[in-house]
């Protein structure tokens, strides 16, 4: 494997000068978050060597780059990351032992880089690492948002939020990048004006805001490259209006500068849900601009004239978020760069791809077209522009069909619909599982998908897998590497030789040993951290991932109750003693997801209270889920709850996560989990419950929610359960929710497969009762089928099939 050439000393010698440039201490004398930051810029300096090279070799070879541009980056811990994927982590763990600290205390410093809100964002994430390690010159764009993702505290069973300060110590990753500076126009007006060139629009009057870089790198594995991400923060123009100084009116100058450093400075904490608000719109923008001007101007720099950007740039919409990059590269190309209409819509869609992420109707973005007009008065024209000529070809492609044309228009009835832009705007548009790709064809875009079918393909997910087996789980590693060595790490389809050992008893013996281990370790980490007893020989049941109702944490606590009220009537019932792992933020302003996080800690309470029922019932709820939380208990998972409601799913990751950590899968036919499936063979996942054709033949039909509830005495107890209450209070209203609920009751259908759920949980409690060993060989299948969903393949296939980009080897 290519590791980085340092040696220990060199290593030493490192550290030892930045305590002493940036600290001003002598080893002896250092402090351990000193020694925190020296490492991490020790990290830099031979990342930034290695990103020097890699440069050089692209602009060399004239290499065709690829810019990611996303509003979310979920990041989380980069040293641990850093030192595995440049091959140093031995060389920094023995540089170290002259100090009074390990490596590993080092990592537990370093706050998460919360900047996204889940699956959205951790792919991104996962994507900068796959791309550095396939040797794929790549950046990603984002914001520096001053607070990432809020805090969670639950007080009292409620979610409460607190501001998540990431910057005094996560800002050691940060390079400041003073010769990267922009500047996003945002109000004022547009004055349109003929001249011997045509039609000139003149902005004037803008409010101008400064875009300042920040770079994060993240190294590949065993590879040549390293990704930048840059982060753009919101400054504001330092020329102050000198008027209203002179005018003595310090404070409203003082109030314009607080309003331009407002754009970077939070995360909107919504997930699968849009939030319609004018600072959103203003983020959205101040990414795409600012990212926009930067490409084109290196672009310049390095070619000359933007005819050739097609060819040496793909930019990637990573959902809608960034799609005003359709219209500001339409802007740059026109206003600042002389280009006629048709050139520059030439380039703009030979340029941009876009990747769906949800079927969600609240999760589709649209905007008031007098929001847009009025924020973005340039922006705006030119989306009129482009709308007419789109409706202009549709009408001679489909003459009348007035409702096909509204339904495709990328503005009607006063709203830009930004998922009809992006994918007009895209020469391809793709889904994140087989499933999914398959759904927007026949639902959202299938209009467009009769149109133009060639544009629409599918790129199935993939996860980083070194940071969620290698990093996470060293001890499964180590059984992994005896078996069929190491090479899984940079090719995850290797993974696939462990097959081989399934009937291995003794290797099947050590599965169960390691997954014993990474309990107690979780039990022990649970138990600092929020001071909750985990009795580690339970089995583990986790449900991991942002609250929601389609993703159902809902129809997982029906069957807790469900278990609890046997348990209840006799305590002596057999069981397999389990604990249902819950960890999930919802967001802020969703009160449903907030009630139910409610519901199950006052159902974990009450059932403390019960010390008989709890040695064979637990439940906790993890507070403040994260990345490196994930990263300590997917290795400590046995069953993994993927139950979603058949098509809501886009794909899901942590499915991915779970599954190649040895869990086995509960879950619907829904995003990855069916290809999921596929691959490890049925008999090795708990399928359960309608199928996503059957569910939408269930809404054409009329979804009657009380018809389960009048036919299933189970249920029953458990809605007058829940009316009666856990802990002293009532959920009668979540009784509501599913019985009489309006618009309409139960719209997940929690009712519908729950008596699959229940059966299907049934047969995987009696597997794990009774017969380890065959548990722990499905475990092996899972892992030895897991190859598949890394995020190496996912890049390659966008490389491939989307971007028009080669890996960049070069021999050495
Ligand atoms: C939009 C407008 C205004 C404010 C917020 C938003 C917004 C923010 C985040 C809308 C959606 C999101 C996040 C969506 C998301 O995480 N989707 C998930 O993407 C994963 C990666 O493809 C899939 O695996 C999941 O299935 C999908 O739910």
């Amino acid at each position: 494997m290519k590791k980085e050439q340092i040696t220990q000393q060199a290593a030493k010698e490192l550290i030892k000068g930045k305590l002493s440039r940036y600290f001003g201490v002598a080893p002896s004398e250092a402090r351990k978050e000193q020694l925190y930051k020296a490492v991490v810029m020790s990290v830099r300096d031979i990342m930034l060597e290695k990103r020097h090279k890699f440069h050089t070799v692209t602009k060399g070879a004239k290499a065709k780059r690829v810019y990611y541009l996303c509003m979310e980056f979920l990041m989380g811990r980069s040293l641990k990351n850093s030192v595995y994927n440049l091959g140093v982590t031995d060389v920094f763990a023995e540089a170290l032992k002259e100090y009074d600290v390990t490596l590993e205390e080092l990592y537990e410093l370093e706050p998460d880089a919360g900047l996204g809100n889940g699956g959205l964002g951790r792919l991104a994430a996962c994507f900068l690492d796959a791309l550095a390690t396939g040797d794929y010159p790549a950046m990603g764009y984002s914001i520096r948002y001053d607070y990432g993702l809020f805090k969670q505290k639950i007080v009292d069973g409620w979610q409460t939020e607190l501001p998540d300060v990431w910057l005094p110590g996560g800002e050691v990753w940060l390079t400041q990048r003073s010769d990267k500076v922009f500047t996003v126009k945002f109000d004022g007006y547009v004055e349109e004006k003929w001249t011997e060139n045509g039609l000139e629009s003149i902005y004037r009057d803008a409010k101008e805001i400064q875009a300042v870089a920040y770079d994060m790198m993240v190294s590949g594995y065993d590879s040549q490259a390293v990704s930048v991400l840059r982060l753009w923060k919101a400054r504001s123009v330092q020329n102050f209006d000198m008027k209203l100084f002179s005018q003595g009116d310090y404070a409203s100058v003082m109030k314009d500068d607080n309003e331009a450093e407002l754009i970077s400075k939070v995360l909107y904490p919504a997930d699968n849900h849009v939030e319609g608000k004018s600072l959103r719109l203003k983020q959205q923008y101040f990414l795409v601009s600012a990212s926009l001007q930067n490409i084109l101007a290196d672009h310049k720099r390095r070619y000359g004239s933007l005819k050739l950007l097609p060819k040496m740039a793909a930019i990637h919409l990573n959902d809608t978020h960034p799609a005003l990059a359709i219209p500001e590269l339409m802007r740059l190309l026109i206003d600042e760069n002389a280009m006629s209409w048709d050139e520059a819509w030439n380039i703009t869609t030979s340029v941009c791809a876009y990747t769906n992420h949800t079927v969600l109707a609240e999760a589709l973005e649209t905007w008031p077209e007098d929001l847009i007009a009025r924020r973005l008065p340039r922006i705006y024209t030119i989306l009129k522009e482009i709308n007419r000529r789109f409706c202009e070809d549709l009408w001679v492609r489909f003459p009348g069909d007035w409702d096909k044309i509204s339904r495709m228009a990328i503005m009607s009835y006063n709203t830009v619909k930004m998922a009809n832009l992006s994918v007009h705007g895209s020469h391809h548009v793709n889904g994140v599982s087989g499933l999914h790709s398959e759904i927007i064809k026949e639902s959202i875009f299938k209009d467009f998908y009769d149109y133009t079918p060639s544009k629409f393909t599918n790129v199935t997910n993939g996860i980083a897998h070194r940071r969620w087996l290698n990093q996470s789980n060293p001890e499964l590693c180590a059984l992994l590497n005896e078996c069929i060595g190491e090479g899984y790490a940079k090719d995850a389809s290797k993974l696939a030789e462990f097959k081989k050992f399934e009937n291995d008893e003794s290797v099947l013996k050590r599965l169960g040993e390691i997954k014993a281990l990474k309990k107690e370790q979780f039990a022990e980490f649970a138990y600092k951290k929020q001071g909750i007893i985990i009795n580690p020989n339970t089995l583990f049941d986790v449900q991991a991932k942002r609250l929601h109702e389609y993703k159902r944490q809902l129809l997982n606590v029906l069957h807790i109750i469900h278990d609890y009220l046997i348990l209840k009537d006799n305590p002596d019932t057999p069981m397999q003693p389990k604990t249902y792992i819950f960890a999930a933020k919802a967001a802020a302003g969703y009160y449903m997801a907030k009630k139910i996080i409610k519901l199950i800690c006052y159902l974990a309470e009450d059932i403390r209270k019960n010390p008989k029922i709890a040695e064979k019932l637990n439940v906790v709820y993890m507070e403040d889920y994260n990345v490196t939380m994930s990263e300590k208990l997917m290795p400590a998972s046995e069953i993994s709850e993927q139950i979603s409601l058949a098509g809501k799913e886009a794909s899901g990751t942590g499915n991915m996560k779970f599954m190649i950590n040895g869990a086995l899968t509960i879950g619907t036919l829904d995003g990855a989990n069916v290809e999921m499936s596929e691959h490890v063979g049925n008999e090795n996942i708990y399928i359960f419950g309608l199928k996503a054709d059957e569910v939408s033949e269930i809404w054409r039909n009329g979804y009657s929610a009380s018809v389960y509830y009048n036919s299933d005495p189970a249920l029953r107890k458990i809605v007058e359960a829940l009316i009666v209450g856990f802990n002293g209070e009532s959920f009668a209203d979540i009784a509501n929710y599913l019985l009489t609920g309006s618009p309409i009751a139960d719209p997940y259908m929690c009712m519908a497969d729950f008596q699959s759920y229940t059966a299907t949980q049934n047969e995987l409690s009696a597997l794990y009762a009774q017969e380890k060993k065959e548990w722990n060989k499905k475990a092996l299948r899972n892992i030895a089928a897991a190859g598949y969903f890394a995020a190496d393949r996912s890049i390659r296939e966008y490389a491939e099939n989307i971007w028009g980009l080669k890996a960049l080897h070069e021999k050495e």
